[in-house]
């Protein structure tokens, strides 16, 4: 048996469960569910919250999850990934006022920036020499520049028409991201065998759409 953690609900939910039933395997209504035994394959879905998934799956709570590579990495545990899956592409960037001047990166030193994602920022600006006060916030990034909190910020982008109605600029893509599939270090053997079947089908998914 496999335990397989997905988004209870958000933007992953529905391309989650959709590929789970484009590889074949049938389940029971998941409305208003914690979890759902899957009726025709050793699988067992969990709903949660997404930055809960990549501690689970480390922890081997869950054996399998899927989850943004942004979660991922921010939460510490990029070796996790088995595969990329090719949907809820976005990237992490940062965005200034559109008035202001950004000649280069090294405008930011010193300066405060708002962000849900400290730990990959940081690692940014490291690499190109940068020190900046990093904001922690857990939502509404992108309103911390007009209401004085921070100079910049450093959010996820996909269209951009969240950053263009808060009067932003993108000026840097920081990271790059798509949802994954990720797996706990100990599997055991029969749950490899496992992993390797659904690898299999989500690999004649992707292929079958191309
Ligand atoms: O409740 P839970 O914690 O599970 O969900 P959540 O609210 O933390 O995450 P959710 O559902 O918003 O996003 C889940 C994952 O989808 C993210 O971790 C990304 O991997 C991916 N994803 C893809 C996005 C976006 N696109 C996206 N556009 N996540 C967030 N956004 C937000 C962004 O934060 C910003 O507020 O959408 C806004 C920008 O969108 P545009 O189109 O205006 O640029
Ligand atoms: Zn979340």
């Amino acid at each position: 048996m496999l335990r397989l953690a997905i988004q209870k609900s958000g933007r992953l939910s529905e391309d989650s469960l959709a590929l789970i039933r484009e590889c074949g395997i049938n389940f029971l209504s998941t409305s208003y569910k914690l979890k759902t035994e899957a009726t025709n394959f050793p699988l067992e879905i969990l709903f949660l919250r997404d930055d809960d998934i990549p501690g689970y799956v480390k922890d081997g709570v869950a054996d399998l999850g899927i989850v943004g590579q942004n979660v991922l990495v921010e939460a510490g545990y990029p070796n996790l990934e088995v595969e990329t899956l090719g949907f809820s592409k976005c990237r992490l960037s940062l965005a200034v006022p559109r008035a202001d001047a950004y000649p280069s990166i090294e405008v930011l030193q010193g300066k405060n920036i708002a962000t849900s994602y400290p730990n990959i920022l940081g690692r940014y600006l490291a690499e190109h020499g940068v020190q900046a006060n990093l904001h922690t916030i857990s939502g509404s990034v992108e309103i911390a520049p007009s209401i004085g909190l921070a100079e910049a910020i450093c959010d996820i982008v996909s269209s951009g028409s969240t950053l263009l109605g808060n009067g932003l600029r993108e000026v840097e893509t920081v990271f790059r991201s798509e949802a994954v599939l990720i797996a706990q270090p100990n599997l055991t053997a029969e749950q490899t065998d496992l992993l390797e079947q659904l690898l299999f089908r989500m690999q004649a998914v992707r292929r079958a759409k191309r």
